[in-house]
């Protein structure tokens, strides 16, 4: 691209959500540069038409390198993962703070022009997610704040001294609280993923070994809502490139039980589990959902991808890593993985 072209920064492009920001930005014929603290051999998508570089963004020398001649900063790096990983890694998940900083100081410094925070549902307070038929959170439901410890407050935090930077800076910030994302080329295995991967992994792991048994995390009634990544990356960026900063719920509003998201991917997968309910594993909340008024509001849309049709490619890929790489199916992948300390 011409040097004319501002770069595009994606900050945690080696991740998941990260990995397809890169490629619909690439697609759009913009000058990407995606940097990752993780080596190239454990990025989920490595785009080789991108600036692609390794260095940890929680050092400001390397947030303001990774800055220069930027015009838009998608900051999507953090260390997060799913229940099984940020209820043991709440100082980890907190140090993402320093990554949050140095990426609005060196943003400010390198006068770019858009800076994109990837919040979370997390920052929700706990008290309004008590119950399965949860009344889905709308924005000011992040007050009085009661967030999810470590990760949701980090979340919180950096989502303020995003408002700040643009308050007494003028650098302009845009927020976006994602509602458990789902999805091709992301974590499925190890102790980080979330339950939409978990459940294929387990679905699959079924299936290829003939024990039809899979292990659940508490009873199954618990609701979430999940939203297919290819959503997310398109409310990213009508986020971004909008006018309004204030944090926006970025999730699908269709809600499901826990015991229905098995009910769909083992119907995709066509085989009948048997459910071993583990009442001890991680739970996070009761019921969570998204008001999607904010965004309809604002920007006339909103997540779209029913969960079945995102599920139906998200299970063929994971089938895929799970056979495709001659991985034997042990059996610790039904069980609930003790979080790893990566
Ligand atoms: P991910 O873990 O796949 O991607 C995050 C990436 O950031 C990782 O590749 C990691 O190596 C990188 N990273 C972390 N610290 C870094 C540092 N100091 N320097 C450079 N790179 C660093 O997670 P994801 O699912 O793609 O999430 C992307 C963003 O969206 C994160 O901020 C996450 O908190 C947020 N989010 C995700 C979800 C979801 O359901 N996936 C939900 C809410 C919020
Ligand atoms: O891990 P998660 O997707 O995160 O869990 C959703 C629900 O699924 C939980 O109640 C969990 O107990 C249940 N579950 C059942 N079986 C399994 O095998 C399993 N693995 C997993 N992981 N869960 C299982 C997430 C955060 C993210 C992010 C999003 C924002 O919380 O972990 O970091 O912030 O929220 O929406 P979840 O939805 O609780």
């Amino acid at each position: 691209m011409s040097s004319a072209t501002p770069t595009v920064l994606v900050a945690g492009g080696g991740g998941f959500i990260g990995g397809h920001l890169v490629a619909d930005l690439l697609r759009q014929g913009l000058d990407v540069r995606a940097v990752d603290r993780k080596p190239f051999a454990e990025w989920y998508q490595v785009h080789p038409d991108a600036d692609n570089r390794v260095a940890d963004l929680s050092e400001l020398r390397s947030a303001h390198s990774a800055s220069e001649g930027v015009g838009t900063v998608y900051n999507l790096a953090a260390d997060m993962g799913g229940m099984g990983f940020i209820e043991t890694n709440k100082a980890l998940c907190m140090l993402s703070v320093l990554t949050s900083t140095h990426l609005l100081v060196a943003a400010r410094d390198a006068g770019v022009e858009r800076f994109f925070y990837a919040s979370s549902a997390c920052v929700y307070a706990a008290g309004k997610q008590t119950s399965p038929d949860v009344t889905a959170l709308a924005e000011a439901d992040a007050y009085p704040a009661q967030a999810e410890d470590g990760y949701g407050w980090e979340k919180l935090f950096s989502e303020r001294m995003a408002r700040h930077f643009l308050e007494d800076f003028g650098l302009q910030t845009r927020t976006a609280r994602y509602h458990n994302v789902y999805g091709p080329h992301g974590t499925w295995q190890g102790g980080r993923e979330k339950a939409p991967a978990a459940i294929c992994r387990k679905v699959a792991a079924a299936k290829l070994s003939g024990d039809h048994s899979i292990e659940i995390w508490g009873d199954g009634l618990q609701t979430r809502s999940f939203m297919y990544v290819d959503d997310c990356v398109r409310g990213t960026q009508m986020i971004t490139a909008g006018e309004s900063p204030e944090p926006v719920n970025l999730g699908s509003s269709e809600l499901v039980s826990i015991n229905q998201l098995v009910d769909i991917v083992s119907g995709i997968a066509d085989i009948t589990v048997r459910r071993n309910h583990d009442l001890s594993a991680p739970q996070g909340v009761r019921g969570r959902n998204s008001d999607n008024t904010m965004i309809q509001d604002i920007y006339g849309w909103e997540p779209s991808i029913s969960l079945r049709s995102g599920l139906e490619r998200t299970y063929a890929w994971i089938y895929d890593q799970m056979t495709g790489s001659r991985v034997t199916v042990p059996a610790s992948w039904n069980t609930v993985h003790s979080p790893s300390h990566v």
